[in-house]
């Protein structure tokens, strides 16, 4: 067993702990990218958080040796949120599901964009609850039986992507958690980027969600964003995210707003009697 002054200097983010992840579950890539991608960084484990809500997914934290919490199912984001404005300087990751982001948690994902905080959120998208063993998810697909829709799934399910771009998110990007190198390297990105980044990782549940078969339907869809793509084009990205008969994978958008702390201090440093900025500088400046 290792202990923790052992993974503090080796510097590495994976701890001993075996994952219980059904064998063939995307998490497992998801983790081994995570953990590299932080090693690559070079990051001190003790200035870095990764920070889960409930589900299989969010079970990651477990297994790093950093901070983390696996915490309260959909609470994920203002736990992080607390940690990341009380200790700026630590880096701060967000991991969970579905489930987790977009329907008990979904509330939380659109402040935090707004607000635009350093955070960044990878999101094992399996279209299922996997851990409470089959139900229905917000991005199960239509037409998918599962324990909770005998007949078939029949609400229309959330696009994550849309949904990151129409909050107005700064950086989205996607990946498949079969896609390693990719994948390892857009979380790099992502922590890199100043602002809150969002990663939809399509990560299989092999369990609940059709077995194996599901890598190999999923690999003929697979379709690299080409470097032809204007990353700053919010209406090519809409388009590209609009298009499910592909999986795209790379990043779809990526804009340079400040960031919380930044509003914070540049506000700060105004003289509290200073001339009001007029509603078109403000909207000039925060939007
Ligand atoms: C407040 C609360 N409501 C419901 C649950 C039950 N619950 C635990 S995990 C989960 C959904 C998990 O799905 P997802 O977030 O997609 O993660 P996955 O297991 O698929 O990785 C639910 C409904 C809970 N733990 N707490
Ligand atoms: S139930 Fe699904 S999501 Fe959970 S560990 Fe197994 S394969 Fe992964
Ligand atoms: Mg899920």
């Amino acid at each position: 067993m290792t202990d923790v002054t052992t993974q503090v200097e080796k510097k590495t983010f994976r701890n001993h702990v075996k994952p219980i992840w059904c064998p063939g579950c995307g998490d497992h890539s998801v983790l081994a990218c995570l953990v590299k991608a932080l090693d690559s960084l070079e990051l001190n484990i003790t200035d870095t958080a990764v920070i889960s809500g409930i589900g299989c997914s969010s079970r990651l934290p477990g297994y790093m040796s950093c901070y983390g919490m696996n915490s309260i199912h959909g609470r994920a984001i203002p736990i992080a949120t607390g940690l990341k404005m009380g200790r700026p300087e630590m880096t701060v990751v967000i991991t969970g599901g579905d489930g987790d982001g977009f329907a008990i948690g979904g509330n939380h994902v659109m402040h935090a964009v707004r607000r635009n905080i350093d955070l960044t959120y990878i999101m094992m998208d399996n279209g299922i609850y996997g851990l409470t063993k089959g139900q229905v998810s917000p991005t199960t697909p239509i037409g998918y039986k599962t324990k909770t829709t005998a007949y078939g799934a029949y609400e229309k399910p959330i696009a994550p992507l849309e949904v990151m771009l129409a909050y107005g998110c700064t950086y989205v990007a996607q990946a498949f958690s079969a896609d390693m190198p990719r994948l390892q390297e857009l979380i790099v990105e992502a922590i890199k980027y100043p602002g809150f980044s969002f990663i939809n990782v399509i990560s299989p549940c092999v369990t609940y969600r059709g077995g194996s078969q599901i890598y190999k339907d999923l690999k003929p869809l697979l379709k690299p964003i080409g470097a032809e793509h204007d990353i700053h084009d919010w209406d090519a990205a809409h388009k590209i995210a609009r298009d499910k008969t592909r999986l795209h994978v790379g990043v779809l958008y990526q804009e340079r707003r400040e960031t919380y702390q930044e509003t914070q201090d540049d506000l700060k440093q105004r003289a509290p009697h200073a001339e009001a900025p007029s509603v078109v500088d403000i909207a000039k400046k925060y939007r």
